[in-house]
C-alpha cells in the first residue's frame, strides 16, 4: 500500500466530547480518541462514518473507563489522563501523544488515508480461488508516524530475523511455512500479533493495531525514520500504551489482551515429541527407557498417528488397542500424556464417525459463499473446518475433548490451524495451498467475512479447547499448546513456533524469537529442540538441549523422516549433556514456577531481551545473543560449532557465574567466559535469590528439598518472593498459594539475608531448607535469629556459607559475622 508520503489534510467541521472519549467529524469520517484506561488511549478513524460494531470474539477485552479531560486551544484539541495526552491538529486531523511531562512520541506526519486496495498490493501469499470480497475489506487505511532516532522497535510478534524491526516491513496473516529452512528473514509465519514497542532510554511506549484483517507496519523500511500502520477492513482502530517501561507495555499489552494463563506444574518440565510415537509398544518402551536412564520427563506427545486414518477424536485400535491403559502406565511412571488434535474433520459422512457428523447435524462447519460446505485437503484427506468464530461451535469442540479426558489424556496439542489446508490429497503430485474463500462468512450471525477472521482461526481453536479442558475437568487448569495464535492466545495456550530445522541457524533464530513473543504477551513459548527437519547431531543437540532447558515451554520433537532424536540418540557423552541439562530444568522449576506465577500477574515474560530490564542502556539494544530469565539471570547461548568460549556482555550491576559461583564482576563491561559442550554460560545478577529443589524424575515427586541460592548486590539491596501452589488446581485463586519474601542487604552492609514467614493458605509439603550465601570470603561465623549456627559449612570452591533448617514457614534472619 504505497500511498504517498503525506496524505492530504483532513480539518475537523466540529468535535463533541464525551466522559471518556472526544469525537472530531471530518468531510471523510469520524475520528475518535478515547481513554480506555489512565494509561491507554484508543484512536479510531473510520472514513465511512461508521465504526464498525464490536466483535463477540474479539481478543480485546472491554477495561472500565478512564476519565478524560478535553479543551481546544490554538487551532488543537488537548485531550489528557493522568498518564497520557494525545493532541490533534484541527487543521490536519494529525494527532500526537505525549508523556506527562510533555515528551511528544507516536506523532503522526500527517491525517491518516486511506483508499481501495487490489489483493495483489498486500503481497498476500498463496491465495488462489480467492477475491477481496466489496466493500469493507477492500478499504486499506493508514498512517505515518514519525520515528525518533533513538528509538529501537521490539516486538512485533512471531517471524524470523532480528529482534530490532527498524527498516522491516512485517505483515500480519497467518500460514503454515512447512517448508524445511525458513529462515532469518521470513515475515509472517504460523501467528501473527499486531503490536509492537518502541523503546529509547527513558521511554518506552507501546502500540496495538485492533484489527484482526490483513494489516502490517513498514518500519522505516519505505521511508527512512517513518513508521506506516495499514490495515483492511475501513477502519484504523490502535491502542497507544503509555509504558514508560517494557514492563509497563507489556502489563498495559495484556491488561488489554488478558493475562497469559497459569500453566499446570507438569507442563514446565520436559516434554519428548516425535512425528510419531506410533504405537502403544513404542510409547512404553520410550516412557522406560526414560525412567531406565534416569533422565526426568512430564510429557510425551502423540503426533497424528494415533489416530484411525487421522480422524480427530479417535484412536487406531491396532496401534492402541486400549489407549486408556497405555495413558495409564505412562501416569504410573509419573508422565502425562499429550495428543495431538488438527481442525480438519475427514468427510467422512454415513460411516459412523460421529465427529463430523455430528458437526453437520449442528451446523459447526464452514460454508462457502454459495452455501455449499466447505472442504478442503489435509491429513484425513477431504476435510471440514469448524468454525470456531461461533460459540456454539466452540461449544460443541471444546466437548469432543471428553473422549480424550475419559481417556486420561493430559494436554491437547493444536496444530495445522492457520489453517493449513491443501487442494488434493497430499500423495497426489503438485500439492498447493488451498486457502478459505476471503468471502466465506463466519460468527453465529455470519456477520463477518473469512478476511476478517483468518488470523484468528488458530486463536479461538485453541480458546475452545481450552474452554472444553476446563468445563470436563473443572478441578484442574488446561494445557494447551498451539501452532497458530494471535494476540490474546495467552489467555488459553502455549506455542512453539513450528517447523524449524537441525541447524545452528535455526537454534539461533529461536533467541530474538522467542524474546519477541515475550514481549508481545505471550511467554509460554519454545522451539522444537534438536530441530524439526533434517537430521540433528550430537554437538547440535547437546547445545539446544542445554539452550532449550530454559525455554519456558521445553519439548525436543522431530520429523517423520528424521533419524532417531531421543536425548541418548547420540552416544554416551551427549546423553548425559542432555540428563544434566535436563536436571537443571527440574532444579530450577520453584525459580521457573515463581516466573509462571509473575507472568500471569502481569504479563512478565520469563524469557526476555536485555532491553527489557535495561531499557536505558540504548547500546544492550541489538544483543540478543543473551537472554535474561526473569530478572535475576541471563544465559549466554552458544550458536555455533566449535565454539569452547564466548564473549558477553555484562549490564549494569554485579554479576555471579551460577556454575562456579564466582564472582564475575560489574557491569557495563565485557567478559570472556568459558563454554564448554554441556555448560553454557548461566549468570546471576546481584541481589538474587535463586531457588532450586532436588533433581526429580517428573515433577510428581515430592520436593523434598528447596535451596535458597543467595547473591548479595555490593550496592543494592535485592528483593525476591518465591511463589508456590499446589500446581495442578485453580484454589490459588482463592487465596492457597504460599509467597515468601527475601530480602538481601548489599555486601556494603553486610548482606544479611531476611525471609519472612510465609504468606498464603498454601502449604508446601514438610521439607529442608538450605540457605547458601555467597560471600567473597568465609564468615567468622553466622548467626540464625540472632543464635550462633554451630552447624554450618563454607563450600570453598562455590564460595558460600550453607545452613540447613526445617521449612517451618516462619520468618528467618541469616547473619553472616
Ligand atoms: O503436515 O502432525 O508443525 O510439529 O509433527 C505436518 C505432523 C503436520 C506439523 C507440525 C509438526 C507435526 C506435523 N504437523
Amino acid at each position: 500500500m504505497d500511498d504517498p508520503l503525506l496524505a492530504p489534510p483532513m480539518p475537523a467541521l466540529d468535535w463533541v466530547s464525551e466522559a471518556t472519549a472526544c469525537v472530531t467529524r471530518h468531510e471523510h469520517g469520524l475520528l475518535r480518541l478515547e481513554a480506555v484506561a489512565p494509561d491507554i488511549l484508543r484512536l479510531r478513524f473510520a472514513p465511512s462514518g461508521r465504526f464498525a460494531a464490536p466483535r463477540p470474539w474479539s481478543p480485546v477485552l472491554e477495561l472500565p473507563p478512564a476519565g478524560l479531560s478535553v479543551h481546544e486551544e490554538d487551532g488543537r484539541l488537548w485531550m489528557e489522563t493522568e498518564r497520557l495526552s494525545a493532541r490533534l491538529d484541527l487543521s490536519s486531523g494529525a494527532v500526537s501523544f505525549a508523556t506527562p511531562d510533555g515528551r511528544p512520541f507516536a506523532e503522526d506526519l500527517c491525517a491518516p488515508g486511506w483508499r481501495e486496495v487490489a489483493l495483489e498490493e498486500t503481497g498476500l501469499q498463496h491465495l488462489p480461488d480467492t477475491e477481496l470480497p466489496p466493500g469493507e475489506a477492500r478499504i486499506g487505511v493508514g498512517v505515518r508516524k514519525r520515528m525518533a532516532q533513538d528509538e529501537g522497535y521490539f516486538g512485533f510478534g512471531q517471524r524470523d530475523g532480528r529482534l530490532d524491526r527498524r527498516h522491516r516491513r512485517l505483515t500480519h496473516w497467518t500460514v503454515d511455512r512447512a517448508a524445511p529452512g525458513h529462515g532469518l528473514g521470513e515475515d509472517n509465519l504460523y501467528q501473527a500479533q499486531p503490536t509492537f514497542m518502541a523503546v529509547r532510554p527513558g521511554l518506552t511506549w507501546g502500540l496495538l493495531l485492533n484489527s484482526t484483517w490483513f494489516s502490517g507496519f513498514d518500519v522505516g523500511r519505505e521511508y527512512e525514520d517513518v513508521l506506516t500502520l495499514f490495515t483492511l477492513g475501513g477502519e484504523l482502530d490502535y491502542y497507544i500504551l503509555a509504558g514508560p517501561t517494557p514492563a509497563a507495555v507489556v502489563e498495559q499489552l495484556t491488561r488489554l489482551t488478558g493475562r497469559p494463563l497459569l500453566p499446570p506444574l507438569w507442563a514446565l518440565g520436559f516434554h519428548q515429541s516425535r512425528w510419531s510415537y506410533g504405537t502403544d509398544r513404542d510409547v512404553r518402551a520410550l516412557a522406560e527407557d526414560f525412567r531406565q536412564r534416569a533422565i526426568p520427563l512430564d510429557a510425551i506427545h502423540l503426533d497424528i498417528d494415533y489416530m484411525d486414518g487421522y480422524r480427530v477424536f479417535t484412536w487406531d485400535r491396532e496401534r492402541f488397542p486400549e489407549p486408556a491403559a497405555t495413558v495409564a502406565a505412562l501416569q504410573a511412571l509419573g508422565i502425562r500424556t499429550v495428543t495431538i488434535v488438527d481442525p480438519g474433520v475427514k468427510h467422512d459422512l454415513g460411516t459412523g464417525y460421529g465427529v463430523a457428523e455430528s458437526g453437520v447435524a449442528g451446523d459447526y462447519f464452514l460454508r462457502r459463499p454459495d452455501g455449499e460446505l466447505f472442504s478442503g485437503w489435509v491429513w484425513p484427506d477431504e476435510s471440514l473446518f469448524p468454525d470456531f468464530c461461533s460459540e456454539r461451535t466452540r461449544h460443541w469442540w471444546g466437548d469432543l475433548h471428553g473422549s480424550l479426558i475419559e481417556i486420561g489424556v493430559d494436554g491437547v496439542w493444536c496444530d495445522m490451524n492457520e489453517p493449513s489446508i491443501v487442494d488434493r490429497p497430499y500423495r497426489e503430485p503438485g500439492v498447493t495451498e488451498f486457502p478459505i474463500p476471503l468471502a466465506v462468512r463466519q460468527g453465529d450471525e455470519g456477520e463477518a467475512l473469512h478476511a476478517e477472521t483468518h488470523n484468528l482461526y488458530g486463536h479461538l481453536m485453541a480458546r475452545a479447547t481450552w474452554e472444553g479442558l476446563e468445563r470436563l475437568r473443572p478441578a484442574r487448569r488446561p494445557w494447551v499448546l498451539t501452532r497458530s495464535a494471535f494476540v490474546g492466545t495467552q489467555r488459553w495456550a502455549a506455542s512453539w513456533m513450528g517447523d524449524n530445522s537441525a541447524r545452528w541457524e535455526d537454534l539461533e533464530t529461536s533467541l530474538p524469537q522467542l524474546a519477541s513473543l515475550g514481549l508481545c504477551g505471550a511467554p509460554h513459548v519454545g522451539v522444537d529442540i534438536g530441530g524439526f527437519y533434517g537430521h540433528s547431531f550430537g554437538e547440535l543437540y547437546g547445545r539446544w538441549i542445554e539452550l532449550g532447558a530454559f525455554y519456558p515451554f521445553m519439548r525436543a520433537h522431530a520429523h517423520c523422516d528424521s533419524r532417531p532424536q531421543e536425548p541418548w540418540s547420540f552416544g554416551p557423552e551427549i546423553e548425559s549433556i542432555a540428563r544434566q541439562a535436563i536436571e537443571l530444568r527440574y532444579r530450577l522449576l520453584p525459580y521457573f514456577y515463581t516466573l509462571a506465577h509473575r507472568a500471569h500477574r502481569s504479563g512478565e515474560p520469563w524469557w526476555r531481551p536485555l532491553l527489557f530490564d535495561f531499557p536505558d542502556q540504548a547500546d544492550l539494544y541489538a544483543i540478543e545473543d543473551q537472554i535474561m530469565i526473569g530478572p535475576q539471570m541471563m544465559i549466554a547461548p552458544i550458536r555455533a560449532p566449535g565454539l569452547r568460549r564466548r564473549l558477553i556482555e555484562l549490564p549494569p550491576g554485579c554479576w555471579y557465574d551460577f556454575r562456579s559461583g564466582a564472582r564475575l564482576g560489574v557491569g557495563p563491561a565485557p567478559l570472556v567466559m568459558d563454554a564448554p559442550l554441556g555448560a553454557m554460560p548461566i549468570l546471576v545478577r546481584g541481589g538474587s535469590v535463586i531457588t532450586l529443589g532436588n533433581v526429580r524424575q517428573s515433577t510428581a515427586e515430592p520436593l523434598g528439598e528447596l535451596m535458597l541460592e543467595i547473591y548479595p548486590d555490593d550496592e543494592a539491596e535485592g528483593f525476591w518472593t518465591l511463589i508456590e501452589d499446589d500446581g495442578e488446581s485453580f484454589d490459588y485463586q482463592d487465596g492457597a498459594l504460599a509467597e515468601t519474601d527475601c530480602r538481601i542487604a548489599p555486601l556494603s552492609q553486610g548482606a544479611v539475608f531476611t525471609l519472612a514467614a510465609r504468606r498464603g493458605e498454601y502449604r508446601p509439603a514438610p521439607r529442608t531448607l538450605i540457605l547458601r550465601l555467597h560471600l567473597p570470603e568465609a564468615p567468622a561465623g553466622l548467626t540464625l535469629d540472632e543464635t550462633a549456627v554451630e552447624d554450618w559449612r563454607w563450600d570453598a570452591e562455590l564460595r558460600a556459607a550453607e545452613v540447613r533448617i526445617d521449612d517451618d514457614g516462619q520468618g528467618h534472619r541469616l547473619v553472616p559475622a
